[in-house]
């Protein structure tokens, strides 16, 4: 039995339901069906959380907003594009922005009444919104450095191509937010060979990756494309299938997995190959359990080499055995780096993506100050900070004064660890958030930044990550230390992940409340510190030591707690 998302999608008439009668109305939310639509047009119904007791209380309604989610492939935007965020953020939102990790800008607070004009906005300067959210494609990310390379250029176009050859083909968005005119939509559905009338069953995320750069976390997508740089061009590429975070706490049917090798194709393959494999997840993903819905699940339950054959029955020439090229690690470059003849680009640390004006530093006056002075080029990292690139070397001066200026801190001066951190968005605006995440992460990281001062790893390569839930938006799992929210104030704790991205963490402690966590990991980073070999990371020496690792790598790891695994194997026969 499907799924009553599957009976939404099948009778939305091209995802358009009642949304424009709705909005004609002047409505303040939505109901079921049309909110599950809206995903796809790029917008989460949402309320203030902060809110909600007060107003119960008070006999009201819920305060209901909505996110708006615009899509930018590869990350990469104008200073004019940016500055049109930045006016909304003040005259429809809640007067902050969200970079997210997948390179794109989320708006909080936009109330119904506004989002038609948010939407519009967004489209009259060259970006969308449609896709951003819902079973489909998602924004394409790919290597954000903007160093002077060809290779990396061709990533980004790359990533516009696949956005373009994934976007849903129904009119439903121009007609109900760009005013586009109406036609006729009887079939409408045929018309879109990629996704047909019920679109994907689940979310589905693509991510390049351009060597030695593992920026995008490529193992945690969908699917991860790894570019073969062959005289500065990108000959082919390394395919990986079945990456993803998301689990439930106590569901072992359910897990983060990272993406294993599929084959690799000629670079003038690469569209024909994702058709092939996004089309097989249409066909063959679950509808009937969106718990089971990913990728990621097919993959485990028929088996990498099932897929592998499926895609490749889809294609009319045959993939090759993977390369296995090799990345490094998922750090942005922060600071000042010389991007070509006269000129450097500058990679800015940002609080968790968020761009806001507080006594973190003014961001959001720093940023908009430095586009309208140097009208430079951006591009959101996956780890949501941000690159400027094109600025003329004479002017790297007058561009610090403007950080000063607006009292923005000195990444450089952080620990490596923080510098690569990342906090999901959480309360107030996720409707799925269990405990704080963004919020409280800064003040963890300062705790977390003394210990690891003290005990003299301040430029170790640790990858710290929390999410407000074990949706794991962050991406918790694949860190060398993750904290994941369990309930108000406590975090359950993974540990094992890598820098490099490439391991997954296991549960260390089930619960742990938010003022024990830097003592909890003291003993453990102590250990570390004692015992390492000459110039082990974290990740290699836990992987060495743990008795995590000598259990099975399956669902468990991530559901039960080490001394209960213990336990267990000590009773076992
Ligand atoms: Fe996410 C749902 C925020 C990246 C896994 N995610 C949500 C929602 C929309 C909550 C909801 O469904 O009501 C969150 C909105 C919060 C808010 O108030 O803004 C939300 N996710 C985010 C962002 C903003 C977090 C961030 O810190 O930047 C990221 C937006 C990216 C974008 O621009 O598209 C974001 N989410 C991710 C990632 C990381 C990634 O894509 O690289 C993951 C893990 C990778 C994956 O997909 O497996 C992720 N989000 C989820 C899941 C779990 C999916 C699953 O397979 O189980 C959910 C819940 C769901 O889909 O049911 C979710
Ligand atoms: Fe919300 Fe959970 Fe994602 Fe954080 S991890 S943004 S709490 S869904």
């Amino acid at each position: 039995m499907s799924s009553k998302n599957e009976t939404i999608k099948k009778e939305s008439i091209g995802l358009r339901g009642a949304i424009a009668a709705e909005i004609d109305k002047g409505i303040d939310h939505f109901e079921e069906r049309e909110l599950q639509l809206l995903k796809f047009h790029g917008s989460y119904q949402q309320d203030d959380r902060d809110l909600r007791r007060e107003r119960r209380k008070a006999g009201l309604e819920k305060a209901w907003q909505f996110m708006v989610r615009s899509k930018i492939p590869g990350g990469h935007l104008s200073s004019e594009q940016y500055l049109v965020h930045d006016r909304m953020a003040d005259e429809l939102s809640n007067g902050t922005l969200r970079f997210t990790n997948r390179q794109g800008i989320q708006q909080h607070g936009v109330l119904a009444g506004s989002l038609k004009d948010c939407i519009h906005r967004i489209n009259t300067c060259g970006l969308t919104t449609y896709g951003a959210c819902g079973d489909i494609v998602r924004n394409t990310m790919s290597c954000a450095v903007p160093i002077e390379d060809p290779a990396i250029e061709e990533a980004r176009l790359l990533a516009k191509e696949i956005s373009e050859t994934f976007y849903a083909r129904s009119r439903a968005y121009a007609e109900i937010w760009l005013d586009g005119e109406k036609r006729e939509i009887e079939n409408e559905e045929h018309d879109d060979p990629i996704y047909g009338p019920t679109y994907l069953p689940r979310k589905f995320k693509i991510g390049i990756a351009v060597p030695p750069f593992n920026d995008v976390d490529l193992l945690t997508h969908d699917v991860g494309l790894v570019a073969d740089v062959q005289g500065k061009r990108i000959v082919g590429f390394d395919i990986y299938a079945g990456g993803g975070m998301g689990m439930s706490f106590g569901n072992l049917q359910t897990h983060p997995s990272l993406a294993q090798p599929l084959f690799y194709v000629r670079r003038n393959q690469i569209l024909d190959t994702l058709k092939a494999i996004v089309t097989a997840q249409r066909d063959f993903g679950r509808r009937d359990d969106r718990k089971q819905a990913r990728l990621k699940y097919l993959v485990r339950d028929r088996g990498i080499v099932w897929f592998r054959n499926e895609v490749a029955s889809r294609l009319d020439f045959a993939p090759t055995p993977h390369k296995s090229i090799q990345l490094g690690t998922v750090d942005d470059l922060l600071g000042w780096s010389h991007q070509s003849n006269g000129f450097s680009f500058y990679g800015l640390w940002l609080p968790d993506g968020r761009v806001a004006d507080t006594s973190l530093g003014r961001y959001r006056s720093a940023i908009r100050e430095i586009c309208e002075t140097f009208d430079p080029q951006l591009t959101i990292t996956p780890n949501a900070n941000l690159y400027f690139s094109d600025i003329p070397d004479s002017a790297r001066v007058s561009f610090y004064q403007i950080l000063q200026r607006h009292k923005i801190p000195d990444a450089t001066t952080f620990s490596r660890a923080r510098r690569t951190s990342h906090a999901c968005v959480s309360l107030p605006t996720c409707g799925l958030a269990l405990a704080e995440s963004e919020r409280v992460f800064q003040t963890l990281m300062d705790s977390l930044d003394s210990l690891l001062a003290l005990l003299g790893i301040h430029e170790e390569p640790l990858l710290i990550r929390m999410s407000g839930c074990p949706n794991g938006c962050a991406r918790p799992y694949n860190a060398d230390i993750a904290f994941v929210g369990k309930a108000p104030g406590k975090y359950s704790i993974f540990v094992g992940g890598s820098h490099r991205g490439d391991q997954l963490a296991s549960l260390w402690k089930k619960s742990v409340s938010f003022e024990e966590i830097a003592q909890t990991l003291r003993p453990l980073l102590e250990t570390f510190v004692s015992n390492r070999l000459h110039k082990e990371t974290f990740s290699d020496y836990w992987h060495r030591t743990s008795p995590n690792t000598k259990f099975a790598k399956n669902s468990e790891q991530f559901h039960t707690e080490q001394e209960e695994t213990e336990t267990t194997t000590l009773v076992s026969p």
